[in-house]
């Protein structure tokens, strides 16, 4: 009897130890989170905090659980049992547990969100990038800002995914967002019609755009690649085709970018006045494209 219960004793710690020493994969360590540490300078945080909940929920389960099946199984209706069991109520100890427990746990939450949070919507001072980016039914302007002299700035004029027939899209026809590595960036995010939402999918961030007011984004690319970007705020017939790609480069490629877009004669401020929403107040009706911008308003 002693060494059965012994062996029954043993099972959960060999399944703990096996767990332990097992290790875990890069995948496992950040939560399956679609990217990788250190993409930009804000996705460490994300992680933390994704991973950090999970393991504190699963406390909470495990140890529910745990209690769900000793009550279930210590206090089962035996062959004897007549009537109804003892009928407990004004438990002190559990009431104050299952009050305070909680309580805490809520408030650590709070705290610890609220604190990267902040850290995540803080605002850059003095970014090296300011990019303004337009959602718009059903693609995306890129508007590479001077903030000097606004009309030396470089635009990027998105259409929607092209549809290849055998569910794919043209991926050489995506509209492409190019960043510098190690730059400070700065989103300035805004629609022309309806509600969207950027979204870059590694940078575990999105962020709604919404017509007649701006929001905006900080954060520093770390990571060179391409990344996937998309809408994610329903928006209307092709919204599932609202796609980008994000290619973060070296500044220099950086600049060569812009270069091109420059030498194609994409130079100008691609602002307001090619918003199609004319039901905001203030706002004016669309004006013929390559008409002067500064002009309006
Ligand atoms: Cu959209």
């Amino acid at each position: 009897m002693r060494s059965k219960r012994r062996l029954l004793a043993a099972i959960p710690v060999a399944a703990i130890s096996i767990l332990a020493l097992s290790g875990c994969t890069e995948q496992q360590l950040q939560g399956w989170l679609p990217t990788e540490r250190g993409t930009t300078n804000h996705v460490n945080a994300t992680i933390g905090l994704w991973v950090t909940s999970w393991i504190v929920l699963l406390g909470v389960g495990v140890i529910t659980w745990a209690l769900i099946i000793w009550a279930v199984v210590v206090y089962r209706r035996r062959k004897a049992d007549k009537g109804l069991p003892v009928q407990l109520r004004y438990n002190m100890p559990i009431e104050i547990f299952y009050t305070i427990v909680p309580l805490f746990l809520v408030l650590g939450f709070f705290f610890f969100t609220a604190r990267d949070q902040a850290d995540i919507e803080k605002p850059t001072a003095n970014p090296d990038v300011t990019i303004t980016v337009y959602g718009k039914r059903w693609a995306w302007d890129f508007n590479y800002m001077d903030t000097q002299t606004k009309a030396n700035s470089v635009y990027y004029q998105g259409i929607q995914a092209q549809e290849l027939g055998d569910g794919n899209v043209d991926e050489s026809k995506l509209p492409v967002l190019y960043l510098p590595k190690g730059k400070t960036v700065k989103i300035i995010l805004k629609s022309r019609d309806v509600i969207h939402s950027f979204w870059v999918v590694d940078f575990l961030y999105k962020k709604d755009m919404i017509p007649g007011k701006t929001n905006y984004e900080y954060f520093t690319p770390e990571k060179e690649g391409t990344y996937t970007g998309k809408c994610a705020e329903l928006c209307g017939e092709y919204h599932s085709l609202m796609l980008f790609n994000v290619k973060v480069v070296s500044p220099s490629a950086y600049e060569a970018y812009l270069d091109t877009l420059r030498n194609e004669g994409n130079v100008g401020d691609l602002g307001d006045q090619y918003n199609t929403n004319t039901n905001e107040p203030d706002n004016k009706t669309p004006v013929a494209a390559g008409a002067d911008s500064t002009s309006s308003k």
